[in-house]
């Protein structure tokens, strides 16, 4: 079957590389799956997995590319100015020494500044927002929210060629299958779209226009809104607003429509911190039930499906109710300090009101020395919190969470300098 389907697209390839202009206009609406991956879900045992040098690198992908069927002119277009860039490298591998706190995080993303170019942004294109917002049956606040934290509202695409910063990702940062996947990717829309490759820059990462997507995501939700015949995400706000919107409803657990991210909470004296985790979800009422109020002292809104409570700086810091239409940004972009800034700035673009707890700033976060120092002090009282590695992701909560249940602490998984201390203080297991 695989094989009919990848001889089929390569048919088609070579059908697009032959033909004159002008090229057929594809319908507007995504594109059948059979064609979406024709090369970029291909068998990649072919794909470079070691070179002596970036250069060698690139050549085996331009044979692995050409192999696979995508037309010499434009693998040789597509790789002619690639150099390697050690920043990217850099960039992608070094665990950071500091870890912006996301109060930091979010009064940059959230500036003043910010939020009035957004709502001058935002009355600018309106119709094309709305409309967006109004297909998909998303908000028009998320959808303003991720252009201004991805590109500062269109003003900061990147300038990294998209092949240039993918290639680097393959050879220097070894990220093998991520690269020969989103370069494949991105030589599919050079060609199906007829995009210049010139045109195509973006982050060192290789996410690329107004919204930021990879190329694998540009293939698979990227939306021809103003029916041109492609999506254009570098120049078409039809196209961009459509897409973004297209990637909330369509990746992972979808969005509900006509409900907002969250909002901020008030938590009750006494609250179950182990409770307070992103993957932990309930229905309001159990909320509810706890005493959670919103940060006014009013009862819960009614949120349909599971709810979860977020604090990000444990349990001096503020607190958040979160819907599945958070989740819908983290898949964006999968870290909750970029999520609750999206959410924060469309809330103020329209409006709304910013974070009214105050953030405990005079706690900075442990430095990757003491984070790892965390990690193995946990480990040695028995546990897990999975590779001792500076990350303080789901399962070292856990593992905190664990360690203050057996000292008394308020469960809240944070992991600062007081819990470090608490720590210390252990005699050894
Ligand atoms: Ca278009």
């Amino acid at each position: 079957m695989r094989k009919i389907a990848l001889l089929g697209a390569l048919l088609l390839l070579a059908a697009c590389a032959t033909q004159q202009p002008p090229a057929p206009v594809q319908p507007a609406g995504p594109i059948p799956a059979k064609d979406r991956y024709a090369f970029t879900k291909i068998d990649q045992q072919s794909c470079p997995t070691e070179a002596k040098s970036f250069l060698e690198w690139v050549e085996r992908y331009e044979a692995f590319a050409y192999k696979n069927g995508q037309p010499k002119e434009l693998i040789a277009d597509a790789f002619e100015q690639v150099k390697e860039n050690p920043d990217i490298t850099v960039k992608q591998s070094k665990q950071p020494e500091f870890v912006t706190p996301v109060w930091t995080y979010l009064a940059k993303a959230v500036s003043e500044d910010r939020v009035a170019r957004g709502q001058q942004q935002y009355m600018l294109n309106r119709a094309v927002v709305d409309q967006a917002a109004r297909q998909y049956g998303v908000d028009s606040g998320t959808l303003m929210g991720i252009w201004g934290i991805e590109t500062d509202f269109g003003r900061n695409f990147g300038d990294v060629n998209v092949f240039e910063a993918l290639s680097n990702l393959g050879y220097g940062a070894k990220r093998t299958d991520f690269a020969c996947k989103e370069l494949a990717a991105a030589l599919t829309i050079a060609n199906r779209d007829k995009i210049p490759v010139s045109k195509m820059v973006g982050s060192w990462a290789g996410a690329m226009g107004h919204s930021q997507f990879l190329p694998s995501n540009y293939i698979e939700l990227g939306v021809d809104a103003d029916r041109s015949g492609a999506p254009d995400l570098w120049t078409s706000m039809p196209d961009v607003f459509a897409s973004t919107a297209n990637h909330l409803t369509k990746a992972g657990g979808g969005w509900i429509a006509g409900v907002p991210w969250g909002m901020e909470v008030k938590l009750p004296a006494g609250f179950p911190y182990q409770e307070a985790e992103l993957d932990l979800e309930q229905p309001i009422a159990h909320w509810r039930q706890l005493g959670v109020k919103t940060v006014g002292g009013m009862s819960l809104p009614e949120y349909p499906g599971g709810t979860s409570i977020i604090v990000l700086t444990g349990y001096k810091g503020p607190a958040f109710l979160i819907t599945k239409n958070f989740k819908a940004i983290l898949r964006y972009n999968n870290s909750t300090s970029y999520a609750l800034s999206v959410a924060y700035l469309g809330q103020r673009i329209l409006g709304g009101q910013g974070v009214q707890a105050a953030w405990p700033t005079a706690e900075p976060p442990l430095n990757l020395a003491e984070r790892e120092e965390l990690q193995t002090r946990l480990a040695a009282q028995g546990f897990d919190v999975g590779k001792v590695d500076g990350v303080l992701g789901l399962k070292t909560r856990k593992a905190a969470r664990l360690f203050q249940a057996k000292v008394g602490l308020p469960q809240d998984g944070y992991a600062n300098k007081a819990l470090l201390e608490a720590l210390r203080r252990q005699p050894s297991v």
